[in-house]
């Protein structure tokens, strides 16, 4: 892959974008990102955060400039560690206080996006649906929960999507989230490919991060709380997937 796909500039030609297309539809595995790739969902995120905070009677508000630099740590009971120990009043919270509080945050969140219908990133299901025509396999590499995936692919993609997918890994079936590789270590693993027959699509410089050091190069769509990420090393940026259709 790394021989079929060179590294762009940040502003490629529309000639080059054409030959990475064409490249791009050779891919034998495609493995995406969910938040902020498939759809913007963190303002989603951010509010079951602090509806969850609400409930718990902790005094936390995220506005959205905090939360933009919360970002950088990924993962929800760890952004929350992250938090508790830089934000004074430091909060004595132990894992199990951690994981009750962001199970909280998971309903909200799985409740909100049922009710608010979020919508998939323009481009992204007829990306899918192409890749699919063309016999590529597909497959999800996300930091966040199996549930969340779960409620936003039911109602933005199909009820059936899991069975568009040879492989979803979500935040806990790994040790370590992005920027680690061990979410895309464990795609490859279960997918039985080697990472030069994958590209990545991501958002972010820590999913760029995570998926460089399992030797898989990447594609990024810009996001909303990402944009001023550094993602050079990718192979093409674009701001929607729309753009590569
Ligand atoms: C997404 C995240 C997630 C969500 C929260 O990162 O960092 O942590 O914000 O999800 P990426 P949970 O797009 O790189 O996978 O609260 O379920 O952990
Ligand atoms: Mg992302």
């Amino acid at each position: 892959m790394n021989a079929i796909l060179p590294r762009l500039a940040l502003s490629p030609s529309p000639a080059h974008v054409c030959s990475v297309k064409d490249r791009i539809a050779q891919v034998p595995v495609l493995i995406f990102d969910v938040d902020g790739t498939l759809a913007e969902t963190e303002s989603v995120h951010r509010c079951a955060f602090n509806a969850a905070f609400r409930e718990a009677g902790i005094a936390w508000y995220w506005d959205q400039r905090t939360y933009k630099r919360l970002l950088q740590v990924a993962g929800g009971k760890e952004r929350i560690r992250a938090f508790a120990r830089s934000h004074p009043p430091h909060l004595i919270l132990s894992d199990n206080d951690i994981a009750c509080l962001h199970r909280r945050k998971t309903a909200h969140y799985t409740r909100l996006i049922a009710l608010h219908a979020c919508q998939l990133r323009p481009g992204v299901e007829p990306f899918i649906r192409n890749a699919l025509a063309r016999h590529q396999t597909l497959a999800i590499a996300t930091t966040t929960t199996y549930d969340n995936v779960d409620a936003l692919l039911r109602v933005a993609l199909a009820p059936d999507w899991r069975g568009r997918f040879a492989a979803v890994v979500a935040g806990d079936d790994v040790p370590l989230k992005k920027p680690a590789p061990d979410a895309y270590l464990e795609v490859l693993e279960r997918l039985r490919r080697p990472a030069a027959d994958c590209l990545a699509i991501e958002d972010s410089a820590n999913g760029l991060k995570a998926a460089t050091a399992a030797c898989i190069p990447v594609l990024i769509t810009r996001s909303e709380y990402f944009r001023d990420d550094d993602v050079s090393q990718a192979v093409l940026v674009v701001d929607e997937l729309a753009d590569l259709l």
